[in-house]
């Protein structure tokens, strides 16, 4: 439960206070036109619940607020060709319950709702029932969400400012013009306000008229771009703020390829979108969409939350879940991470032909075969296809290749199998027998 607090006193009313428990003081505003007495009773009588409610809480503890971050959705999302609709109902509808469960005050979703600018119509009704439920679970929490770089920037701005009315803020345009700013939201607990900062994703060219261009017209870097966007705002540094933003932040002077990056992701030649993340130490939390693996940037409060769904084989086996941030007093944030269980998990199964069969599952699997010898491929592909439905793909991990980078050595006088040996050079005992056998047989052809 949130409430707003209203100061100064809005125009024409008249202010009565009273005491509510101890030092816990009330004030309701009553319009001095009395225009109709039953509405201000009725008015009154909603805002004195709310306020008894956030009061138990002040009471009883667990004041402060409580949001829930999530990223990169990939809604539509095909994996191999295969549509992971299905799985990305179940992890939503998991996401519903557990806020149901959890009741937080404010949803957070930092980038890329959708796999592509354009999604298919399946895609945009599995998005229209997950916020219909979750507005549905938990009727008072406010929903916030940005464009990352898989989204169309204004199809997720379409309806803003109407959607704005309903708590749920879909902030897809970054600022445009000068006098535009970082769509601010602020929602107060028992501790004053917090203050959301939802920073679509963007490249240099999407901004420069705001943060303009260097000496020569040519645009900024991504680093000095989001730097100037951030730094041209007034972040109030005694209140609580919270950036939502959805680009590639790394610790100041990291090696950007030293970044485990994910498949799914789209990345840049040359890593130009680096951002340096010391911009981010303005605010108590940054909740970051763009990397799909969960992790922290340079600071236990600046973090990636992940995908809710593993969205390539590279992501297989890592541990998904929902980041819930409580914010108390200035200074004090707790985190704690909610798992989410798939409906089928991503995996690597590798092995020889006969004990990848034995590990037969409904998952979606990447087989990694490890046998040396020949199998019979169109055999080997039907056994795998039925002991994995799901299969993804099948990878052989012994592929015989020509090593070039060695120069050949003809002045060497090499009989026919010492040659053959030196070309395989992982060849094993069984191996060197066959080869053995089929010189003798040429040979003796010969
Ligand atoms: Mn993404």
């Amino acid at each position: 439960m949130h409430f707003f607090v209203c100061k100064p006193k809005p125009e024409n009313t008249v202010a009565v206070e009273m005491r509510l428990w101890y030092d816990v003081n009330i004030q309701i505003y009553y319009s001095n036109r009395f225009a109709n007495p039953v509405i201000e009773f009725v008015n009154s009588f909603y805002v004195l619940i709310s306020y008894i409610q956030s009061s138990r809480k002040l009471m009883f503890g667990g004041t402060s607020m409580k949001f829930f971050h999530l990223s990169d959705l990939h809604i539509g999302l095909k994996l191999f060709n295969r549509d992971l609709l299905e799985d990305q109902q179940h992890i939503l509808k998991q996401i519903t319950e557990i806020a149901g469960r959890k009741r937080p005050d404010a949803v957070v979703i930092a980038g890329d709702i959708y796999d592509k600018a354009v999604p298919p119509a399946e895609a945009v009704a599995v998005f229209d029932a997950f916020i219909a439920d979750l507005t549905a679970a938990v009727p008072d929490a406010v929903i916030m969400m940005i464009s990352g770089n898989h989204d169309s920037a204004p199809r997720v701005n379409l309806f803003r400012s109407v959607l704005s009315r309903q708590r749920i803020h879909m902030v897809g345009v970054a600022p445009q013009q000068p006098q535009d700013y970082i769509e601010k939201v602020t929602i107060a607990d028992a501790y004053g306000p917090v203050n959301f900062y939802l920073l679509p994703f963007v490249k240099p060219s999407m901004v420069k008229s705001v943060v303009g261009t260097d000496e020569n017209g040519i645009n900024f870097s991504y680093n000095e771009t989001v730097h100037r966007l951030i730094e041209r705002e007034s972040v109030d540094g005694g209140e609580r703020n919270v950036l939502v933003s959805h680009q590639f932040y790394i610790p100041k002077g990291t090696d950007p390829e030293s970044v485990a990056r994910m498949d799914s992701e789209i990345r840049t030649v040359g890593n130009i979108d680096e951002v340096s993340a010391d911009i981010l130490h303005r605010f108590d939390y940054a909740a970051l969409g763009h990397i799909h693996k969960p992790m922290k940037v340079g600071g236990e409060f600046y973090r990636y939350c992940g995908t809710p769904l593993a969205c390539s084989v590279s992501e297989a086996g890592q541990q998904k879940g929902i980041v819930v941030v409580e914010m108390r007093e200035k200074g004090s944030v707790l985190t704690d991470v909610i798992p989410l269980k798939p409906l089928r998990e991503v995996r690597l199964v590798r092995g020889e032909l006969e004990e990848v069969l034995q590990q037969a599952c409904a998952d979606y699997v990447t087989v990694i075969l490890t046998d040396k010898v020949d199998l019979n491929v169109i055999d080997m592909q039907d056994r795998i296809r039925n002991a994995f439905p799901n299969l993804l793909e099948i990878r052989r991990e012994t592929q015989r290749k020509a090593d070039y980078s060695k120069k050949f050595s003809a002045g060497k006088n090499l009989d026919p199998f010492e040659l053959c040996c030196s070309f395989l050079k992982e060849a094993d005992d069984l191996e060197r027998d066959l080869l053995k056998d089929v010189i003798r047989t040429i040979q003796e052809e010969q």
